[in-house]
């Protein structure tokens, strides 16, 4: 069988990983705006790579120099926003996907009036692409919030957050839904405990309540926002659709002991715990014995089940770049993955960072979630980061991307003949930008190749990678070339 006429191909960007204009045109400091280069640093070690504490906000805050903190700088999207739109049209994107910079519309999150010159840069982009036939993806949440947030109020595990994202929420859906359909609420919200200062504003250390509540408190929240974005969207434009937004970890157990088995399906619930709850609207019981078990609360008010009811989600969608092992056995050899160690799977190669690439997990992950939730799915990020030499004729050979790719396609085009119901696929990243996990330019994961080392130098020129005409091809033949021999 065939992708469908309708499937969306294009591909995944965030706001602070491509815009830089750090402090231009009002633009708060943001949480991204922090995150230090460490060149030194082992690429696996995500815990030194994501250290936040009030010393280090400190000093972000102090430095107006970009250098030390590459998302300030990105690949300067902000400028050149037409220049790489128009290498998406070219790609034949029938989508792109990207998220809102916080802020830009509301620089600390505490303003009543929204920053017009904030809001208008997205007005121009939109407008753009709509001109171009490349139909928006947007993420409201990408790794991204006002840094003040997080200071004043521990960011998400304050209630009062939900009310602050709502009124951001609000003026998206106002002035960017005329040109916007197809919407997500956070980026990885599953990330909270790997991460919590990128997704959640949560300072560790912090919390009266303790780190692991205020990551429970920081989810809670978050669900509700995400409730009544759901809701606030239909008010304004309601043919509109709204999706969650999930790493995909899907876990095998590393033998068929069993407990291995059982280990690797507690892993799969705890990923799976977070679309549970923005699709089905209610907490799933095991993971509620589980907190009860764990001494942890979800700090429920009067209205919040009513809320998370009412307010689902339309599809989902989710990240899917390797998948995982788990098994009980202390001594096991470990591997990096997205943010995360794993045990090392040995029927599965690796990526230069470690990730292992496993094109059927794709096929396993789609199965799975449209079994369980029976809702449309849209892969939002999958790729891989790899180092790209650019020869002396200036031409980029990167047979090991088209590899990745042309691997996942097949298996994502199996899952729809087994009957998933897929959306479109978003490739990370259509274009090089920074690198959450490490700030690293150099792990690079597009199509388009774009001029700057890990320091910031280089003209920041943009050229296709081979690639690029590779995707070209299966986009504009809707993926039969994908069947054909080279
Ligand atoms: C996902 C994030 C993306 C992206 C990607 C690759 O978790 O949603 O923003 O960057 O991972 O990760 P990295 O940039 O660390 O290679």
């Amino acid at each position: 069988m065939a992708f469908p006429e309708y499937f969306l191909w294009g591909g995944a960007i965030a706001a602070n990983q491509v815009e830089g204009a750090w402090n231009e045109d009002g633009k708060g400091l943001s949480v991204a705006d922090c995150a230090v280069f460490k060149p030194n640093v082992d690429v696996s070690d995500y815990a030194a790579h994501n250290k936040v504490t009030p010393d280090t906000i400190r000093q972000a805050m102090e430095t107006r120099h970009p250098e030390d903190y590459p998302k300030r700088r990105g690949i300067d999207f902000y400028h050149r926003y037409k220049e790489d739109l128009a290498l998406f049209k070219e790609l034949g994107f029938k989508t792109l996907r990207l998220s809102i910079a916080w802020s830009r519309l509301f620089p600390t999150g505490e303003e009543e009036e929204v920053n017009e010159a904030g809001i208008a840069f997205y007005e121009e982009v939109l407008k753009e692409m709509n001109r171009l036939g490349i139909e928006p993806l947007i993420t409201l949440s990408h790794y991204e919030m006002p840094l003040h947030l997080a200071l004043e109020y521990n960011g998400w595990e304050d209630r009062r957050m939900v009310e602050k994202f709502g009124r951001f929420a609000r003026v998206c859906f106002e002035r960017l839904s005329p040109y916007a359909k197809y919407w997500l609420n956070f980026n990885e919200i599953d990330s909270i405990s790997r991460h919590p200062f990128t997704t959640a504003g949560i300072i560790p250390g912090q919390s009266k309540a303790g780190d692991e509540q205020a990551y429970l408190s920081a989810f809670h929240h978050q669900a509700l926002a995400s409730a009544q974005a759901a809701l606030d969207l239909k008010k304004v434009r309601p043919d509109a659709l709204m999706g969650c937004m999930v790493t995909k970890l899907t876990t095998y157990p590393l033998t068929c002991r069993p407990d291995d088995v059982y280990k690797a399906l507690r892993k799969n619930l705890d990923n799976l715990f977070f679309s549970d709850v923005m699709v089905f609207g209610e907490y799933p019981r095991l993971k509620l014995a589980d907190f009860k078990a764990q001494g942890l609360k979800v700090p429920f008010e009067e209205g919040d089940a009513e809320l998370l009811k009412k307010g689902t989600v339309d599809f989902v969608s989710f990240s899917y770049y390797m998948s995982m092992t788990e098994t009980t056995d202390p001594n096991a050899e470990r591997t990096p993955g997205n943010t995360i160690l794993a045990v090392k799977n040995p029927y599965l190669a690796s990526s230069e960072w470690g990730w292992q690439i496993d094109p059927v997990g794709l096929k396993t992950s789609l199965v799975e979630l449209y079994d369980r939730y029976k809702k449309p799915l849209f892969v939002v990020e999958n790729g891989m980061g790899a180092k790209d030499m650019v020869e002396e004729d200036g031409r980029i050979h990167d047979p090991y991307r088209v590899d990745y790719f042309r691997s996942h396609f097949l298996e994502m085009e199996k899952a729809i003949d087994a009957g998933v119901e897929l959306m479109g696929y978003t490739s990370w990243a259509p274009i090089d930008l920074i690198s959450v996990s490490t700030n690293q330019m150099s792990k690079r994961y597009g199509f388009i190749y774009v001029d700057q080392d890990d320091f910031g130098n280089g003209s920041l020129n943009r050229s296709k990678k081979d690639s690029f005409y590779w995707y070209q091809k299966v986009i504009e033949t809707n993926g039969r070339s994908l069947h054909e021999s080279e």
